[in-house]
């Protein structure tokens, strides 16, 4: 069998595309070649594991490594999520699964209706021309707290400890993505209700991402991760609708490796990018004397942003380190960028 329905193949958690995507990282490790049986096959592959509760790096480490049966991957999901999945979330999932197969894309902003909605009209206008919007309490203090023990002890270390700080063999990212306090804020409904809202639509799926430590600068060693300005996303024109946010796990001061960006950029990318000489690649230009902002936050509150705005990491000039967790949610029908740029 080698056409789409291939992606319908299930085993025992009834769960479309699973034993494709399984196949396909075995093959490849055998040399095979894996054709796209839908377009983006890529998007949907994250998109399956985003749906059960997973992330892309987890699953692949261990497909790649440890070249498992089928049975074996099925198992090693289970265990990683602790339990079975749900007849519920095999059933959202294999919708999204053949919504997507359907290549139904839509346009995004929906115009949906949300009921019981967070961000208040003047935070949404401040959206619409900013293209970014902070959710403030997005969890509670409590939570957020807890969420920072969690990330402070995966990385053995301590807040009255700074000399061990800087040992870690993995810079600002920390990769730890499945833990019950964390899945707790991917299933926050503020937080959902608030990407609805963004979205226009209130069928999302939460993204599992990971967690990031950016300690305050020592010796002028920048371990503030991806403090350059860039984008993550493909920048050809027109761009896709498409948003990630930030989630603070501490109390973070603008001067402490706080998110930075260039508020309203969305409304002129295009234009800009038009306005370049034709060998000029926007990705390498120096966008620092456009306006950037710093935004601080108090532990708990969560930075949401649009893909078109130049963003990154803030330089950490404060004493204390910035904790933090990234979630995003997106629709699974969202139009995704046909090209790469
Ligand atoms: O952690 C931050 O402040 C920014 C992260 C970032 O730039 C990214 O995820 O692309």
């Amino acid at each position: 069998m080698s056409d789409a329905s291939e992606i319908l193949t299930t085993g025992n958690l009834g769960i479309f595309h699973l034993k494709r995507l399984w196949e396909k990282s075995q093959g490849t490790l055998r040399g095979e070649a894996f054709p796209e049986l839908v377009a983006h096959e890529g998007e949907l592959d994250h998109l399956v594991l985003n749906c059960v509760g997973l992330d892309i790096v987890e699953p692949y480490q261990f497909l790649f490594h440890q070249q498992p049966t089928f049975a074996e991957f099925e198992s090693w999901i289970v265990k990683t999520l602790g339990a079975v999945p749900s007849p519920e979330v095999v059933a959202k999932t294999n919708r999204a699964v053949t919504r997507f197969m359907a290549g139904n894309f839509r346009n995004f902003p929906a115009a949906e209706k949300i009921e019981h909605p967070v961000l208040t009209p003047e935070e949404m206008k401040f959206w619409d021309e900013n293209g970014y919007v902070v959710l403030k309490n997005a969890i509670s203090r409590e939570d957020a707290k807890a969420s920072e023990q969690v990330v402070w002890d995966f990385l053995g270390l301590a807040p009255d400890k700074p000399e061990a700080w800087y040992g870690r063999s993995q810079i600002f990212w920390a990769d730890l993505f499945q833990h019950p306090v964390l899945n707790r804020n991917r299933s926050s409904a503020r937080i959902h209700k608030a990407f609805a809202q963004i979205w226009g639509a209130e069928d999302l799926v939460a993204s599992v991402d990971r967690v990031s430590f950016n300690p305050p600068i020592k010796e002028s060693i920048n371990h503030s991760g991806p403090s350059r300005l860039h984008w993550d996303t493909s920048i050809a024109v027109p761009l896709s609708f498409d948003v990630l946010g930030i989630l603070y796990l501490n109390d973070v001061a603008e001067n402490q490796g706080a998110f930075r960006c260039i508020p309203g950029f969305h409304r002129k990318i295009d234009s800009w990018i038009a306005s370049l000489p034709e060998n000029v690649n926007p990705r390498d230009v120096n966008l620092e004397d456009r306006g950037v902002v710093s935004i601080g936050g108090n532990a708990g509150d969560m930075v949401i942003w649009r893909q078109e705005l130049p963003h990154g990491s803030g330089r950490n000039l404060s004493n204390i380190p910035r904790l933090a967790q990234y979630i995003t949610m997106y629709p699974p029908d969202r139009d995704i960028n046909p090209v790469w740029k």
